[in-house]
């Protein structure tokens, strides 16, 4: 998210304040009648001071969207970077301050173009006082706007169009792998609060259908339980994104974790993410190195070709050490993400991935009128 540059108070007052000067010295240069020339200039010091600071608290009210109206996920995020009330706060307090010197610019027009001449000066004077006392009352809101800004300078663009494919397993399965295989290009990389290595978003277009994957590591892949609040809140707000899960399961344990482990953290993540998942068994290439070392057959090219051209219900005697899952998931696929074998099944069983549609229809409304 863009949020403009964001002021100190004194920056703000020396610019209105600059602005202010420079219309009285012109002021001063015109031709109006002496009596009236004094209380002019501060007429016109305090106005133009008084709009270039709203015009700058404008600006920046404008341009910072309406987090209400921004997709969950968002708001979400936003929420976890930096904090959505916090955030409102300080807009509001911006708007507090736009307002209160709306007031003070009236007031004081007024108050000089009343007064006597000798007077304008000591009315100007008064006005910036309390000009200033209402600016530097946000400066920890203007503080915390910066901060915003650059924390949400990275937000992750994501696509509500596209159909969102979420990856999820222990580290070291071949998350990045395969969706480097399967987007074919390198994914782009933002930031995501509480993963160290922020998040990776790959996109693909098959049968004109958009699909967009988004690789989350540090956040998926350890069980749920040991997660903090902000870290569940970071997984809540990928919640409201993914249509299905990609779970990858290493079968040649070669990750570190057995496969019971990772077969309990899908069971957990399907649990709380309630979309379809796809299961893939990856690393077959290498999968009976850990698990059959007397085995005779040593031609992993051809078992694994089999494997993956079988239908579900008829797969190799290799993998039955498998079964015990198999038996419990719908959906499946043996691949190797590292050999590229198993991406073309992958990418027909995405085509069938159905959008969720989340009930924005309030927010369409909104954008239409
Ligand atoms: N033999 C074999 N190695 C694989 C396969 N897929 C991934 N690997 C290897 O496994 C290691 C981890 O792969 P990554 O794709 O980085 O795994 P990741 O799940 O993204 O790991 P983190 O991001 O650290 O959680 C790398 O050395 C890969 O080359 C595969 O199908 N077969
Ligand atoms: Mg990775």
């Amino acid at each position: 998210m863009i949020i403009p540059t964001i002021p100190t108070p004194d920056e703000l007052l020396d610019k209105g304040f600059r602005r202010g000067k420079k219309a009285a010295d012109l002021a001063r240069t015109s031709k109006i009648p002496r009596r009236l020339k004094s209380k002019r200039i501060e007429e016109i010091r305090v106005i133009t001071a008084c709009q270039v600071i709203k015009d700058r608290l404008k600006m920046i009210l404008d341009r910072v969207p309406d987090i209400e109206t921004l997709p969950e996920f968002y708001q979400d995020y936003i929420d976890i970077t930096v904090g959505v009330d916090e955030m409102k706060k300080s807009l509001g307090a911006l708007n507090w301050a736009y307002g209160i010197i709306t007031q003070l610019e009236k007031d004081y027009a007024s108050k000089i173009r009343r007064s006597l001449p000798e007077n304008a000066s000591s009315y100007q004077k008064q006005a910036y006082g309390r000009i200033a006392s209402v600016v530097n009352k946000i400066k920890k809101d203007l503080d915390f706007l910066d901060f915003a800004k650059a924390n949400l300078r990275n937000m992750p663009t994501i696509d509500f169009e596209a159909t969102t494919i979420v990856i999820a397993g222990f580290p070291n399965v071949g998350k990045s792998t395969l969706l480097r295989q399967i987007t074919n290009a390198s994914p782009e990389v933002a930031d995501y609060p509480f993963t160290t290595k922020g998040i990776q978003i790959g996109h693909l277009e098959r049968n004109w259908k958009k699909i967009q994957i988004i690789d989350t590591p540090g956040l998926l892949d350890r069980p749920i339980l040991d997660m903090n609040e902000i870290e569940l809140n970071a997984m809540v707000a990928l919640e409201h994104l993914a249509d299905a899960i990609l779970f990858i399961i290493d079968v040649s344990e070669t990750c570190g974790y057995p496969i019971e482990n990772q077969y309990n953290l899908s069971e957990e993540i399907k649990r709380i993410f309630n979309v379809p998942m796809i299961y893939l068994f990856n690393k077959m290439d290498i999968s009976q190195m850990n698990k059959k070392e007397n085995d005779k057959n040593t031609d992993n090219e051809i078992e694994l070709k089999n494997v993956i051209d079988s239908s579900k219900n008829d797969y190799d005697a290799n993998i039955s050490y498998l079964n015990q899952y198999l038996n419990k998931i719908d959906e499946y696929l043996f691949i190797s993400a590292y050999e590229g074998k198993g991406i073309e099944e992958i990418l027909k069983k995405l085509e069938k991935v159905e959008k969720i549609e989340e009930d924005n229809s309030q927010m369409e409304n909104e954008y239409e009128y």
